[in-house]
């Protein structure tokens, strides 16, 4: 494996290449093109200036996270060939500048959904947290209502106005939109991808939905083991593959995380590797990597990566808050780096254990 760090690039993150530098044993970063939105070609020029200004740095690029998918293609509208047919390019430009792994994710609408950005945890640090029962008090409408300036109306935190604004016409959208149309339009998709991928041997690795269960009503499928060996078949490419996020996944305490890593052999591409602190089901809150910090056991989820051979890039996931750092929630420097600094650790110790045969 190779360890890596999310950077979310000079305009936008606190944390500096230079520092991910200092983090010892880190090599990659995982970016993106910031500037752009979902459905844009990427041209060759800009990720070929995002890849100098990294490389400038002693780093390289391991992984785009993500070129996200539009949701004409999640929905399986007639203009979605359009945005396939611009997604095929920017795979085409990334591919040219060899970059062979890309993250995205499926889910309708929104990416990940937290109830709270700084929850206080005992040692006075503080995460993103999931509370079931505050997504259920939360009637829609009255979320469209707050775009609409009304003080009282609720709004998860993390969503920002200008996308709430197309929240509701999205979801008009999604109406006819179950499960199952979900998988064929991502079957679609990947279908038309796959010779792009062939090609310039791009990985795509999606990641899963998380919570990995459906909220607001809209459909959501990677979930859990069932759904994504169904995927990893239904376009049965090694290029198909998967980012196993242990904080995605884990969000169901019944998906045992190391058993589904086993069941993913030589289809994990990329891993996001955290821990999560559960009160009870469906309330949690993100947690240090360690292990006794949270509910997760991480030396066996490292164990189980390791046994299958996996040799792509890693990285710490969401850290909390520590140290009177200010950055955007999850992705500061600091507990990252501890992450990182901890999840090399395992790593070793489980190396050289192996190697010794003990
Ligand atoms: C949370 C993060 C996600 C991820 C996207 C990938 O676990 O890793 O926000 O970046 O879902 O498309
Ligand atoms: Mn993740």
């Amino acid at each position: 494996m190779e360890m890596t760090f999310r950077w979310y690039g000079s305009k936008f993150d606190t944390v500096t290449l230079e520092q991910i530098r200092q983090i010892p044993g880190v090599t990659g970063v995982i970016t993106t093109l910031y500037d752009t939105t979902p459905g844009e070609v990427w041209t060759r020029e800009a990720i070929h200036a995002l890849k100098e200004e990294v490389e400038a740095s002693g780093l390289h690029i391991s992984g785009i996270e993500s070129v996200n998918i539009h949701d004409a293609i999640k929905i399986g509208s007639p203009d979605r060939e359009q945005y396939i047919d611009n997604y095929i390019e920017t795979l085409k430009h990334l591919g040219e500048e060899d970059i062979h792994l890309v993250c995205y994710n499926f889910m309708p609408v929104f990416d990940w959904t937290r109830t709270e950005l700084a929850r206080v945890r005992p040692d006075g640090s503080t995460v993103l947290a999931y509370k079931q029962s505050a997504v259920d008090a939360l009637v829609p409408e009255k979320m469209f209502e707050s775009i609409a300036g009304d003080a009282n109306g609720a709004i998860l935190p993390g969503w920002e106005p200008e996308r709430m604004a197309k929240v509701k016409e999205l979801f008009d959208a999604y109406r006819d939109v179950d499960d199952e149309k979900l998988f064929a339009n991502l079957k679609y998709f990947l279908e038309r991808i796959m010779p792009v991928c062939n090609e310039y041997d791009i990985k795509m690795a999606i990641h899963p939905d998380d919570p990995a269960w459906s909220v607001f009503g809209l459909p959501r499928i990677i979930i859990n083991k069932e759904n994504i060996l169904r995927m990893m078949k239904m376009v049965d490419d090694p290029h198909n593959g998967v980012t196993f996020c242990s904080g995605s996944y884990g969000t169901n305490l019944e998906n045992d995380l190391p058993d589904m890593i086993r069941s993913l052999k030589g289809r994990i591409h990329f891993a996001h590797v955290r821990n999560l602190k559960f009160h009870s089901q469906q309330d949690f809150e993100e947690a240090a990597h360690l292990s006794s910090d949270g509910s997760f056991d991480m030396y066996e989820i490292m164990k189980a990566l390791y046994d299958i051979g996996f040799d792509g890039p890693i990285r710490p996931d969401h850290g909390r808050m520590i140290w009177g750092e200010k950055a955007m929630p999850g992705y500061g420097l600091y507990d990252r780096a501890l992450g990182a600094t901890y999840l090399n650790g395992l790593w070793e110790a489980i190396d050289k254990s192996h190697k010794r045969g003990i």
